[in-house]
C-alpha cells in the first residue's frame, strides 16, 4: 500500500499558487470589458472637431421661397474634462452671432472665416450651441447645435 505524503509547507506553497492563478484569471475577466476601441484622448492632447454653417432652401408648390439656417453636424460628443477645439467654418449666411446655454462661451462666425473655441466642460449634460440670430422658425432656423458631455 503506497501513501502519498504531503508536507505541510508544500500544501500552504499549493494553496498559495492557486489563489494568485485564481486572482489572476479574476483580475483578467473583469478588466476585459474595458479596453478602448477608440483612444480619442492621447497624452492630455487637444481634440479638433470642425463645424460649418449651412443653409436649406426650397420653393414650395405655391411658389414660396423656405429656408433654414442650421450647424453641421448638428449633434458633437465630447468626454467630460476633454479638451477640445471647436473649429466652426462660416459657409452660408454672413454672420452667426452665437451663445453656448449653460456656460459664458459667445462669439461670432463670419462666411468665409473660421472661428476657434477652445472647450473644456466639467460636467456632463447636453449644450446647445445657439444662433442669436436663426434661432427660430420664424428667423430661418433653428440654427442649433447640441453639445453632449459623456
Ligand atoms: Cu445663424
Amino acid at each position: 500500500m503506497q501513501f502519498l505524503v504531503v508536507k505541510k509547507r508544500s500544501l500552504i506553497f499549493s494553496l498559495l499558487l492557486l489563489g494568485l492563478v485564481f486572482s489572476a484569471s479574476l483580475w483578467i475577466y473583469l478588466n476585459m470589458g474595458s479596453e478602448a476601441v477608440v483612444q480619442t484622448s492621447v497624452n492630455d492632447s487637444t481634440r479638433e472637431i470642425h463645424l460649418v454653417t449651412g443653409e436649406f432652401e426650397a420653393t414650395t408648390k405655391d411658389g414660396k421661397e423656405i429656408e433654414a439656417y442650421r450647424f453641421d453636424p448638428g449633434t458633437i460628443f465630447l468626454q467630460k474634462g476633454e479638451k477640445v477645439k471647436l473649429k466652426i467654418m462660416g459657409i452660408n449666411g454672413a454672420n452667426h452671432p452665437f451663445i453656448i446655454e449653460g456656460t459664458d462661451i459667445s462669439g461670432k462666425i463670419l462666411q468665409g472665416e473660421e472661428t476657434e473655441l477652445d472647450l473644456q466642460f466639467q460636467k456632463k449634460g447636453v449644450y446647445r450651441l445657439v444662433c442669436l440670430t436663426h434661432h427660430d422658425s420664424d428667423s430661418n432656423g433653428p440654427m442649433t447645435a447640441y453639445i453632449v458631455v459623456n
